[in-house]
């Protein structure tokens, strides 16, 4: 059934994008908004990518974010196969920093879209308020708290620099 308790799934490629996409989940945490978390690679465990895309709706998911690193087919491949909006987070490699994982998930050809985000931390944590304000045009409570986390994000922004502090 939609809209129960996990309307967000986190999915990766690999245990190793855990440390980046903990970011959404820390984010979806503080929007009290529920969420899963599983590791599904779509080249090391296909037939689990297949099996979790095909029934992330019939699941209760409504919007899904992928993390991958590399050649990061998972969004892409993730989005093709449900049609639920679905957010690709680049995971920073070490050889090329990122910028593979990003050309990788970004240059969607027409026709099957994944929203990506930047590379990293930022987008892993842009993605979780992303599907956040997506939850939220169905949703006035969270709508309210994710206007109080901006709040208290924009509270926090000094009215100029102070030497010393980074
Ligand atoms: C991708 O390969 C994963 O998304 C990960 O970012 C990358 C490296 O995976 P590991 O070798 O660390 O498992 O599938």
């Amino acid at each position: 059934m939609a809209g129960t308790a996990k309307p967000v799934a986190i999915i990766m490629g690999s245990q190793s994008d855990w440390d980046t996409m903990k970011h959404a989940a820390e984010i979806l945490d503080e929007l009290g908004v529920g969420y899963d978390t599983r590791i599904v690679s779509a080249h090391r465990t296909p037939d689990r990518l297949v099996a979790f895309a095909k029934g992330a709706k019939a699941e209760g998911f409504q919007v899904i974010i992928a993390g991958a690193g590399g050649a990061a087919h998972l969004p892409g491949m993730t989005a093709s196969m449900t049609p639920l909006p679905v957010f690709g987070v680049p995971v920073e490699t070490k050889t090329l920093q990122g910028l593979d994982s990003l050309l990788s998930i970004v240059q969607m050809p027409a026709g099957i879209p994944v929203g990506t985000l930047a590379i990293g931390r930022a987008g892993a944590a842009n993605a979780g308020l992303l599907a956040a304000s997506v939850l939220a045009l169905h949703d006035a409570a969270l709508a309210a708290r994710l206007d109080d986390w901006r709040s208290r994000q924009t509270a926090k922004i000094g009215p100029a620099p102070i030497t010393g502090n980074a």
